[in-house]
């Protein structure tokens, strides 16, 4: 296995001298590192791969120098279009080093979400004409990086790494984790399904949210019916429009991360200016992709009650206890909305969490049964 200071240290040898990207589980121990280590200001987590991407150009532009992009593969879709019509030998031919963690790789088992996109990957850099070349436990990492930056130097436009499953050696971050409350997300979970009704919608977000939903439902002794958002990060709250505009009278709860509400910010203004009456956007707040490692979000330091309200939603409250979570919810269930409710929790889930046993298309289907009023 790669060290990941190694690789790290052998970037920055090579002229990288910024690091940004959006987290992935596979390359949590790299991320990891590249946190510990970039307090000096050579480290961004952005809220999306497309805003790495835009960074990396950004950066080499002002400095000469280059910007490595990580991401999960899932992520190469939001950086297509930076890649494609920006950074592109045919626009302004921006280089920089994109480092992908490769989920589903084909013959490696993985959730549903990521065999398509597993399988596709090597092909969609081809297509775009990204040189890339893969990496893997058993790399000379130097070799890989030097064929990668000689592919770089002579296209002087986008190159990528990719990453496969387990070739990082562990590494344990130093972060401390600072929590919002001592509320875990289950907790949170499950007092709010608790108080939502039969005849509600529900739409949770990408992550651990949704298998914990699943989970809940099974130990609540319920019925499927919650649509869990298993990929598409950050498309939760528009999901939930979708249905809140196509169901008007039905109560919809958006259950989303604040991961996922950063990626795509700008799915609030047009809630709050469509104004669904009947919308109940929950924030699960706990500064952090949890799911994928725990690395920081900006939503520690962030006004959500001010971008809530400057977008047109109707209210917001927060709440960081099952109490007052439960007196929040009182007083904007019936609220005009679209309400905002930040539920501020600590970053940690169960070891033994397990991942949904129905596919995608059964949760669909249940899901569809809850909002036709066909479900068995
Ligand atoms: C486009 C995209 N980028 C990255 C990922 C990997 N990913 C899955 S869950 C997650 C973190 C979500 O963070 P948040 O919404 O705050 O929820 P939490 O995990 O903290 O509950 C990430 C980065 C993904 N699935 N899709």
């Amino acid at each position: 296995m790669i060290p990941p200071e190694k690789l790290y240290r052998l970037l920055q040898s090579r002229g990288i001298g910024l690091f940004a990207g959006v987290p992935d589980s596979l390359l949590a121990n790299f991320c990891a590192y590249v946190d510990d280590n970039g307090e000096d200001g050579s480290h961004v987590i952005t809220a999306n791969e497309g805003n790495a991407v835009a960074l990396a150009a950004g950066y080499h532009m002002a400095t000469g120098k280059f910007c490595a992009v990580y991401m999960q593969n899932s992520g190469l879709g939001n950086a297509i279009n930076p890649l494609t019509s920006l950074a592109d030998p045919e626009v302004y031919r921006l280089p920089m080093l994109l480092i992908i963690g490769w989920r589903g790789e084909p013959g490696v088992k993985d959730e549903p979400q990521h065999v398509k996109q597993g399988r596709v990957t090597l092909g969609q850099l081809e297509l775009l004409g990204v040189p890339c070349r893969v990496l893997e436990a058993g790399s000379d990492a130097e070799a890989v990086v030097d064929e990668l930056f000689a592919d770089m130097a002579r296209t002087n436009a986008p190159v990528a790494l990719v990453v496969r499953k387990d070739t990082f050696a562990k590494y344990k971050s130093l972060r401390k984790a600072e929590s919002l409350s001592d509320m875990t997300r289950e907790q949170a979970l499950d007092t709010l399904l608790a108080l939502t009704g039969s005849d509600d919608l529900i739409i949770s977000t990408t992550g651990k949210t949704s298998r914990e939903v699943f989970e809940l439902r099974v130990r609540r002794g319920e019925a499927q019916r919650d649509f869990l958002t298993v990929g598409g990060m950050g498309h939760t709250s528009s999901i939930a429009l979708g249905v809140a505009l196509g169901q008007p009278k039905r109560r919809v709860v958006c259950l989303d991360g604040d991961g996922s509400l950063l990626m795509h910010l700008g799915a609030m203004p047009v809630i709050g200016s469509l104004k669904p009456a009947r919308l109940i956007h929950v924030l699960l707040n706990n500064a952090a992709h949890e799911s994928v490692g725990g690395q920081p979000t900006a939503a520690g330091s962030i006004d959500f009650a001010a971008i809530a309200l400057g977008s047109g939603y109707a209210a917001h409250r927060v709440a960081g206890d099952p109490a007052s979570l439960r007196a929040a919810w009182r007083e904007l269930v019936d609220h005009q909305g679209p309400v905002l409710l930040e539920v501020r929790i600590k970053a940690g889930s169960r070891d033994d969490l397990g991942r949904p046993t129905s596919s995608a298309e059964e949760n669909k289907r249940a899901f569809m049964g809850a909002a036709l009023g066909t479900a068995s």
